[in-house]
């Protein structure tokens, strides 16, 4: 038996279960879980803001060791160090030869219709949150849900790398594509805006404005690497960024010229603070929205904003390659260019797991990180 977080309705608590993982069939990997974070896109579920079936296991942003593989399996083997990620790819669809995996169609990477669940509880099937099930002692997995790491890297800093930080780097380099010399706004600086912040200094920028309601994340965003703060609980954070970047303007121009950031980045996920992120850039600026946005919340933009050339994208887990960028991540971590340390604000165990999210939701923790004895 594997002990697991739970969820059994959205919205919902947690509930520590015994359940049953199967063994691993052809293309499947066991993985004896060493480390999970948690991130608000598990809160999101439990406060029911995101529908999901359940029952379910929750967590997505994890590390651990390989403990058995199916047949067929060549890239890992017992023993070896893995970061998992949600962004399961088959390696064969449109989006996969394109060279954008995270967009895969995933078809073939979950068991067959009929054939028996990974994971059971009480005799009936149970789920995986985005394809993994992090906070249980046990995942059962795609071969292509993991990328193995080198074995002198603390577990518990490489589950971040798993979710925050390939969501929140990703899309700054890889959604986004940051020049050198950019000026950039982040808003929200939780786990993944923190990570937007470090991943524009690691590009270059050469201003980065960190948003956020909460005086300890606009301190933490500092030590990230911010060079400006703005506190959106005191002055329109629109106002706020549009003043530290101001436009040239025209002699008898007909309107106002509008100043602002290149690249904004909204890590939390309202329609207020998208529309934020849209309003903050300058002429020719792109807007990336990050933070997942509730079914049925539209956003409102003014059109003619279009004519400046301003553009608005969305970014799912950072437009990753992750066999390719976390091993990356895992170096850049040891050069001491990537902080991880710095993001974990506190380690639990698993039965402490709703107070970890309570304190989320308080806004008290970068990042929370269940260890697995
Ligand atoms: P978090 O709760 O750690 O951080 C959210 C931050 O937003 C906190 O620091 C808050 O203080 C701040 N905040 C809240 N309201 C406001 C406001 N009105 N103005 C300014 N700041 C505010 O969450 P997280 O960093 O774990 O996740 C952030 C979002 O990113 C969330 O929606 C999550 O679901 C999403 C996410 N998306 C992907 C993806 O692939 N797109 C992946 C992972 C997480
Ligand atoms: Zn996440």
């Amino acid at each position: 038996m594997t002990r697991a977080a739970v969820l059994h309705s959205t919205p919902g608590r947690l509930v520590i279960e015994q359940i049953e993982v199967d063994d691993p069939a052809p293309g499947e990997v066991l993985v004896r879980t060493v480390a999970a974070g948690l991130c608000h896109s598990d809160l999101h579920l439990m406060d029911g803001s995101m529908p999901y079936p359940t029952p379910l296991v929750l967590g997505h942003e994890s590390a651990g060791v390989i403990e058995a593989v199916g047949t067929g399996v060549s890239s890992v083997a017992p023993g070896d160090h893995v970061i998992t990620c949600p962004s399961v790819f088959c390696g064969s669809c449109e989006y996969c030869l394109a060279g954008r995996p995270s967009l895969c169609d995933g078809i073939g990477t979950d068991r067959a219709e009929g054939a028996p669940p990974r994971l059971t509880l009480g005799g009936g099937p149970c789920g995986q949150f985005a394809n993994l099930g992090s906070f249980s002692e046990r995942m059962l997995v795609h071969e292509h849900a993991v990328v193995r790491i080198r074995d002198d890297m603390p577990l518990d800093r490489a589950a971040l790398i798993g979710c925050g930080v390939t969501t929140g780097v990703g899309a700054v380099f890889r959604t986004a594509q940051v020049e050198a010399g950019s000026t950039v706004a982040v808003i929200g600086c939780g786990g993944v805006g923190l990570n937007c912040v470090q991943g524009a200094v690691l590009a270059g920028a050469s201003r980065v404005v960190a948003v956020d309601t909460n005086p300890f994340k606009l301190a933490l965003a500092r030590t990230f690497g911010a060079t400006d703060v703005v506190d959106a609980s005191a002055s329109d954070p629109v106002e706020a960024v549009r003043a530290l970047f101001p436009a040239a303007q025209r002699p008898g121009a007909l309107r106002p010229a509008v100043g602002g950031v290149d690249y904004s980045f909204e890590a939390i996920g309202k329609k207020q603070t998208a529309e934020q992120a849209f309003a903050m850039i300058r002429k020719g600026g792109t807007a990336t929205i990050v933070g997942v946005i509730a079914p049925g919340v539209d956003l409102e933009l003014p059109g003619i904003e279009f004519l400046r050339e301003k553009r608005i994208q969305g970014s799912l887990m950072g437009s990753n390659r992750f066999r390719f960028d976390m091993p990356r991540y895992v170096d850049l971590y040891f050069d001491g260019r990537l902080k991880l340390d710095e993001l974990v604000s506190a380690r639990i165990g698993l039965d402490d797991i709703n107070e970890g999210f309570a304190a989320m939701t308080r806004g008290e923790v970068a990042r929370s990180v269940i260890l697995f004895d």
